[in-house]
This record gives structure tokens, sequence and C-alpha cells, in this order.
């Protein structure tokens, strides 16, 4: 179906063309199309940047057009049929039934379409699978409700981290309180803190997994959704030809904060991930952490600072929180009140507002609770030790 690939992308062009146009006067909250991400007023699936999405966004047209021609074809034959033999104007009704050859035919012709439709179709899924002989393997795992990478296999071995999404609640509102949602701009709920990155041109295998409940990971632009599954382990690859930045969202619902927790990858160089490589090894060297060692009030304010950055989208840099949403922990009871009782809500979150952050390490909770402790209106003087988060970690 090469000869139709060109003029369908026309179609679909032009369509979405039309539409922009007839909207482009009304007044919109989020004012251009997202870099990577969906479109103002995009009707069609993205054409993408890798052979499968390519593959995907053919087969869509190819089979939508197709479902068009038959549509019109039968209806035009039955209306035809209906206007122009009708009762008044003197037809008979014909009363043969058990014709043969009808039956044969409209067996055939259907069993014809479908193959024509499920050839195609089971080459590309077959394609989708294949996620053998893969450059880079980074595992993507979903919980309620951010997305934790960890580099696998191949360059960049041994990276990890956590990717919030970084767009403050305080723009989104909350309609129970009768606020209204103030877009950041055209990425607005799809930016992150920790972008994936990955480089250019090389297969890179995700394999999926979940802590909680199921989640989904997606990104259009490369033709990539795979479900997250506790317990399970999923995976799915990509190979984006062309630099820049995509944008995707879990897309299985997974709780009151689904819409939440965006996923960015970055696609670059290959100079450019070696380079980015490097520094993320060289900052995780840095702070690389001795479990049993105990650790000065600064030190810990210093890391746990850097931490806190996981906890500002809610909470807000200076701590004092979303009036009706978000607690301050300024001047909080549970944050000046005893050690434990604040272990155990960052460990564990908090009737299903406050996120668990049982994925951070020993020495990072330690850190961002000290931190919290220690800072704004609150002045405890006394440090959170990693020995005692993993006391609590264990105890539970
Ligand atoms: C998704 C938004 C969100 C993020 C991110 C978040 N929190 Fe919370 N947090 C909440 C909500 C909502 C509550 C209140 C829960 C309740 O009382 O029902 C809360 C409560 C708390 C409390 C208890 C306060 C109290 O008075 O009960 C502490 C302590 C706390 N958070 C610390 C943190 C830390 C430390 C981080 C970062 C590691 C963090 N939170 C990140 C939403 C968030
Ligand atoms: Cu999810």
């Amino acid at each position: 179906m090469n000869f139709a690939k060109p003029l369908l992308r026309t179609i679909a062009r032009g369509t979405s063309l039309l539409a922009c146009a007839s909207y482009a006067t009304s007044a919109l909250a989020v004012v251009g199309d997202s870099e990577g991400g969906p479109k103002v007023n995009q009707l069609n699936l993205p054409v993408g940047v890798t052979q499968i999405s390519r593959e995907i966004y053919d087969l869509h047209n190819a089979m939508m057009i197709l479902c068009m021609v038959i549509f019109v074809g039968v209806f035009s034959a039955m209306f035809y049929s209906v206007i122009m033999h009708r009762k008044s104007r003197g037809y008979q009704a014909a009363t043969w039934h058990e014709s043969t050859t009808v039956e044969i035919i409209w067996t055939i012709v259907p069993f014809f379409i479908v193959i024509l439709m499920a050839l195609p179709a089971t080459k590309t899924v077959i394609a989708m699978k294949d996620t053998t002989n893969s450059d880079i393997t980074i595992k993507a795992t979903g919980s309620q409700w951010k997305w934790g990478y960890d580099y696998l296999k191949g360059e960049g071995e041994g990276i990890s981290f956590l990717s919030n999404m970084a767009t403050p609640r305080s723009a989104i509102g909350d309609p129970e309180l009768g606020e209204k949602a103030a877009p950041t701009g055209d990425e607005y709920l799809l930016e992150v803190d920790h972008p994936v990155v990955v480089p250019v041109n090389k297969k890179i295998r995700i394999i999926t997994t979940a802590n909680d409940v199921i989640h989904a990971w997606a990104v259009p632009q490369f033709g990539v959704k795979q479900d997250a599954i506790p317990g399970f382990v999923r995976d799915t690859w990509f190979k984006a030809e062309v630099t820049g930045t995509y944008r995707g969202e879990c897309q299985e619902l997974c709780g009151k904060e689904h819409a939440y927790m965006p996923i960015v990858v970055k696609v670059v160089s290959p100079e450019d991930y070696s380079k980015w490589v490097t520094a993320q090894k060289a900052a995780m060297v840095a702070s690389a952490d001795d479990p049993s060692k105990v650790w000065a009030l600064a030190e810990l304010m210093a890391r746990g600072q850097q931490v806190y950055g996981n906890c500002t989208a809610c909470h807000q840099a200076d701590g004092k929180g979303v009036a009706g949403s978000y607690p301050s922990l300024d001047g909080d009871a549970v944050v000046n009140g005893p050690k434990n009782g604040q272990i155990q809500i960052v460990l564990k979150g908090k009737n299903n507002k406050m996120p668990s952050w049982q994925q951070l390490s020993d020495v990072e909770l330690a850190a961002v609770i000290t931190y919290t402790r220690n800072s704004w209106g609150n002045h405890s003087g006394e440090t959170v030790q990693p020995s005692e988060i993993k006391a609590a970690r264990s105890s539970s």
C-alpha cells in the first residue's frame, strides 16, 4: 500500500488544518503546541519519529479509508434500494430466500477484507514485540504518582533516578475549593524534573513494572505503550530517529493523580549522551552513601535541600504548602513533633494524598526529614540518621 501513504498523509494533515483554522479564534488555555507532545486541536495520531510510529500511523489511516469506502458502499446501496424501490412506486418485494451464491459472496468478501487488514497489522505488531539486540535497557517503574528509571544495560548502566511532574500543584487548582487551573505554559502537566535521556538512532529497550497498581508507559511520538504491572515485567522498545524532547503520560488509570505522572524523553546526539552519562555518574559518586555513617546536621541539610525537590510541587519551596490542599510544613505539628511520626508519614504516605516515598534511600529520607525539621521557622536542631529510617522500614 506504499503508493497510498503520501496521499493519506496529505488528507490527514488537511483535515487537522481545517479544524485548526475554525478554532483559531476561540480562547485557549494552552496557547501553543507542546514540544514533542500533543498539538493544539490535534485530530489525528502523530506521525512520530520511529519506524513503528510511522507504520502505526499509516495503518490507522489506511484502515480508516477502507472503512469509509465500505461504509459509503453499503449505505449507498441500502439507501438507493429503500428510496428507489419503495412500495409507493409500485415495487413488489422480492420473495426469494436462501441464495447460496449471495451467502458465499458475503462470507468470502469480508474474509478477504479481514486478511487485507490483518496482514500488515500483524507485521507491525510482531516488529513492536521484538525487543532483542537493544543497545540500552532502561527499567521504568510506575508508582503512585511518579516514574522511577534504572539504566540496566548499555552505556549509562547504573544510573537511576525518580522523575516527578514539574508543574507546581498550585497551578492545577482544586475544583472542590472552587479554584481554576492556571496553566504554566505549553508544557503544562507534561513537564518533569528528571527526563529520561537516550541517544538518537539507538535501540532502547524499556522494561516496565510497577510498585503499587497498574500504570502504563506511553510515548505517542515513539508509537510505544506498555502496561507496567506490579510483580510482572513487560518490555517494549523504540529507536528514535530525530533528536528532541518527546512527551507522554501514564496511560492506565492508576488513582487520584493519574494525570500527574508525565513521561519526558530527551533524545540527544551520541556525544551529548556520553556527556550526560559522565555527569550523572559523577553526581552519583559525589552522593554515594555509606549507610553506617553518622551524618552531621549540616551534611544532612545540604543533601536534604536537594531531595526536597521531590516535595516542592505540593509543599512549595518555602514549605508553606497550598492552603486547603497541601499542608504547610513550616510550623507544622508533625514536622515539629516526635521524629517517628514524621518518618512514618514520609515513608508510607498519608490518606492517599501524601504519596509514599519508600523508593528514596535511607540517606535521602533521613536528609529530607532533617531538612524539613530545620528549615523556615522549624528549628528542632536534631538530626534524623539513615539508621533510624532503616529501623522504621524493617519495623513495618
Ligand atoms: C503529591 C503532593 C505531595 C508531595 C509531592 C509531597 N507531599 Fe507531603 N503531603 C501531601 C498532602 C496532601 C499531605 C496531607 C495528608 C493528609 O493529612 O491527609 C501531606 C502531608 C505531609 C506531612 C505531614 C504533615 C501533617 O501535618 O500531617 C509531611 C511531614 C510531609 N507531607 C512531608 C513531605 C515530604 C518530605 C515530601 C517530599 C519527599 C512530600 N511531603 C511530598 C502531599 C504531598
Ligand atoms: Cu499511573
